[in-house]
């Protein structure tokens, strides 16, 4: 008899997870249908998105890894013989054990992604196994604003955008029109239908511009000069909040020394934004308690300016006030669930160790580690380590290549496809194919499972338990519980690192036989059950506001900011001791050439994709089945190019070909899609996939030399390129 039922689970296509129904037909998802009961919790969200909908073929695509693979052939070659678990658990387990004595536990290198996945227990792996290198997305990705805002207010915030406390909203450097398609989308789509002034910063009119009120098409990178520029306006006006600068804020005076030379004028020269621009966004922003200040990838991905980005915007909120007050944002919570920082065992990774970590960034290494820690501690709060101490990824690649300066031997990949998603695909490709062993964890064919030893199936959406917890920085958690066994021979990921951990020594370590045990450990200090909170799909309490006020009781005294001053470093002493520049300072940006006149940007989101994923499935495919490069009209005619003309983008490090697409933007920008590859060519050498005809991390690099001395922030946006038409 056909067994049918209905089963409470989760998307996982974005970082969002929003709910879903899932019909269960005999152990197989026969249809999924959005749940608003569930997290994000509004039944409008799903219905522009396209993915959820893939869902149930996402199980069954004939491209899809069902089985553990091991390399037969040459290395690239598609050749493929199915093994069992067991034995690739054992061969791989032996040959890390094997690499380690020879060469030590550095030898092994990580690899991880955006938010599709939980990662604490590669996390937890590798501080057992005693290696330092995972590389992350970090750098170019989340922590930039997340160290910033830590320096500046003691802890992290969350920016709040509500239609109806917010007055007033600026979005810096991010396009949620394309890139979240969900909660903060419709609801900034229901804040600008009241009227209320919206500023967006971004070269491109995207889809967020042409809801403003005002449009800043700064020149790309130059961001963190506008910033000083409009902190400059609201210093001249005094539109900042006497009040709470007087009392709560460290350095205004020198704060305000220092923007002086940033006058509308000047901002004017550097970033191609009309002064009167520049002092009509600060009077509207400062005018229009509580704002918001919401900012994305497009200053994360700025070399050094990102810093000083990032610090400008922290300063620009706390000096007007919308700094913990509702409608502008908060200073989140530690979580009441166990925190990822516990859950890596950061704290049992050893110094030796935590000495090999490649390149000496002050603040994103495990000196600036402890250093901010000390401070967020005075409040009880510590963020998660491995994330905010991962390698320098330029670093690794190199250490592959060269032995120097110590050699990395062997590299495991979860939930990323770094060929496509780092920079610097030449320099990557050759060091992959340097390795002695390169095991990629994976639901589909990419083009770095192509070049691995072995492939392992993983178990993907609607069939493994999911647990977003923002990596502990907040006391929120999202998601719920699978629909499904997993298909074939898929596992969760967590199996494979539990797998080879006991294989490796680390059996005291990984006491929870599954990954729904694991994260059901991990909320038992909330006093919920796995299944209390795969019924809610959310675990949080409302936020608390202008908790620097509240008195501490022993103290008497009000809590303030877990800084050193105990107030909001606009000045900021520990920066300058750890050799930056304590107030905000602009950094050159790549200068153009008569040879590379242009200004390039990589990665702006666009729909139906993420990243690199997604271009398997033909529904989705056929909304947008060609990578594009946006130019001004403008700058089309000055080049002689059309709109649908296939052109050449190159840059110093390499050359990838789009369809032209004339849109509206500043002139003098270029703007490539990334993540693309081809599915459909073949999955070996010399094509891997289509690698190198459209992918726009041939074109970045990330030199260590270059990058952020502070985090390591690479320069993705801003950089020198020309555009020619491909014959
Ligand atoms: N030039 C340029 N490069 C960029 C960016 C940019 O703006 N410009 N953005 C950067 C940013 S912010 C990010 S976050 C990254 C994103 O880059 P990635 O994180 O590499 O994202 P994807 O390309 O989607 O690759 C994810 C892969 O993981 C697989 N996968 C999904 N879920 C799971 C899982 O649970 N387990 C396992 N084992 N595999 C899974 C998918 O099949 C897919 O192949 O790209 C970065 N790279
Ligand atoms: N469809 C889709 N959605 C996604 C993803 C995806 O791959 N596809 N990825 C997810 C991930 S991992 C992330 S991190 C988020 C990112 O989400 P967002 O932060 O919204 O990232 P983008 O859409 O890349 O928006 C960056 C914007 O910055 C602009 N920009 C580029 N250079 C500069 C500059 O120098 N200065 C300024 N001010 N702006 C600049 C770009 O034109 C672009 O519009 O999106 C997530 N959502
Ligand atoms: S926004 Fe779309 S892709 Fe993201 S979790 Fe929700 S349904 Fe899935
Ligand atoms: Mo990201």
């Amino acid at each position: 008899m056909t067994q049918e039922k209905l089963v409470k689970t989760n998307c996982r296509f974005c970082g969002y997870q929003c709910g879903l129904t899932a019909t269960v037909t005999d152990g197989r998802v026969t249809a999924v249908e959005p749940d608003p009961t569930q997290y994000p919790g509004d039944a409008g969200i799903q219905r522009g998105c396209r993915r959820w909908r893939v869902a149930p073929e996402f199980l069954d695509h004939p491209q899809r890894i069902n089985y553990p693979l091991k390399r037969v052939g040459e290395r690239g070659s598609g050749q493929w013989q199915r093994i069992t678990w067991d034995q690739a658990l054992d061969e791989i387990a032996a040959k890390l054990a094997t690499l380690k004595e020879r060469h030590g536990p550095e030898m092994l290198a990580t690899c991880i992604g955006g938010p599709h996945a939980v990662f604490w227990p590669l996390h937890r792996f590798m501080n057992l196994f005693g290696s330092p290198n995972n590389v992350g997305i970090g750098q170019i990705c989340w922590n930039p604003a997340t160290w910033v805002n830590a320096l500046t207010y003691g802890w992290t915030i969350e920016n709040e955008l509500d239609p109806e406390k917010t007055a007033c909203a600026m979005f810096w450097g991010t396009n949620p029109a394309e890139s979240d398609n969900s909660l903060l989308w419709r609801t900034l789509v229901r804040f600008s239908q009241t009227g209320k002034p919206l500023i967006v910063v971004d070269p491109r009119r995207t889809r967020t511009a042409e809801l403003a009120t005002l449009w800043l098409p700064v020149r790309p990178g130059t961001d963190a000069v506008l910033a000083l520029g409009l902190i400059n306006v609201i210093v001249a006006e005094r539109l900042y909040d006497e009040t709470f600068v007087d009392r709560w804020c460290n350095g205004f005076a020198r704060l305000a020394e220092h923007v002086a030379r940033y006058t509308p004028a000047y901002v004017e020269s550097v970033t191609g934004i009309k002064a009167e621009t520049v002092v009509a966004a600060a009077r509207l922003y400062a005018g229009n308690a509580p704002a918001t200040l919401i900012s994305g990838r497009g200053i994360d991905q700025i070399g050094a300016n990102s810093f000083a980005t990032q610090r400008g915007l922290a300063i620009m909120r706390a000096i007007t006030g919308n700094l913990d007050t509702p409608g502008a944002s908060h200073i989140t919570d530690m979580p009441d669930f166990i925190p990822e920082i516990d859950l890596e065992l950061s704290d049992r990774f050893p110094a030796e160790a935590r000495q090999k970590r490649l390149g000496s960034l002050a603040l994103q290494s495990y000196p600036g580690y402890e250093r901010v820690r000390r401070l967020t501690m005075r409040h009880g709060r510590r963020l998660p380590m491995r994330y905010l101490t991962s390698a320098q990824p330029n670093l690794v690649w190199r250490a592959m290549l060269t032995g120097e300066p110590y050699p990395i031997r062997s590299l495991i990949v979860m939930a990323t496809n770094p060929l496509l998603t780092q920079a610097d695909s030449r320099l990557i490709y050759d060091a992959l194919k340097s390795l002695d062993l390169l095991v990629v964890l994976e639901m589909f064919p990419t083009p770095t499972t192509m070049l691995a030893d072995y492939v392992l199936p993983s178990a993907g959406a609607l069939e493994r338990p999911l647990l977003e917890t923002k990596a502990g920085t907040a006391n929120l958690a999202y998601g719920g519980a699978k629909a499904v066994e997993p298909y074939y021979e898929r596992r969760p990921d967590y199996d494979f690192w539990r797998g080879i951990g006991l294989r490796l020594g680390q059996e005291n370590d990984w006491p929870w036989q599954s990954f729904e045990a694991a994260l059901a450990a991990s909320m038992e200090p909330t006093g919920w059950t796995w299944d209390d909170f795969c019924r809610e799909g959310l675990y949080t309490l409302p936020p608390e506001y202008r908790k620097h006020e509240h008195i501490d009781p022993q103290t008497g005294q009000p809590a303030g900011f877990a800084t050193a001053s105990g107030k909001v470093e606009l000045y900021c002493g520990l920066v300058a001791e750890l050799g930056g520049d304590p107030l905000p300072v602009p950094q050159p940006t790549p200068a153009t050439s008569e040879e590379y006149p242009l200004s390039l940007i990589t990665g702006a989101r666009f729909q139906p994709y993420f990243a690199s994923s997604f271009r398997q499935f033909a529904s989705l495919r056929s909304a947008h089945p060609e990578p594009w490069a946006e130019v001004s009209v403008a700058t089309a005619r000055r080049l002689g190019l059309e709109d649908g003309c296939r052109v050449w983008v190159e840059t110093e490090r390499g050359r990838a070909s789009f369809t032209l697409r004339i849109a509206r933007m500043g002139d003098g920008v270029v703007s490539v899609e990334y993540g693309w590859w081809y599915p459909e060519m073949a999955a070996a050498e010399p094509s891997i996939g289509g690698l190198w005809a459209a992918n726009a991390n041939t074109l970045t690099n990330a030199d260590y030399e270059t990058s952020d001395p502070m985090i390591g922030t690479a320069t993705y946006n801003g950089l020198p390129c020309r555009v020619s038409r491909a014959e």
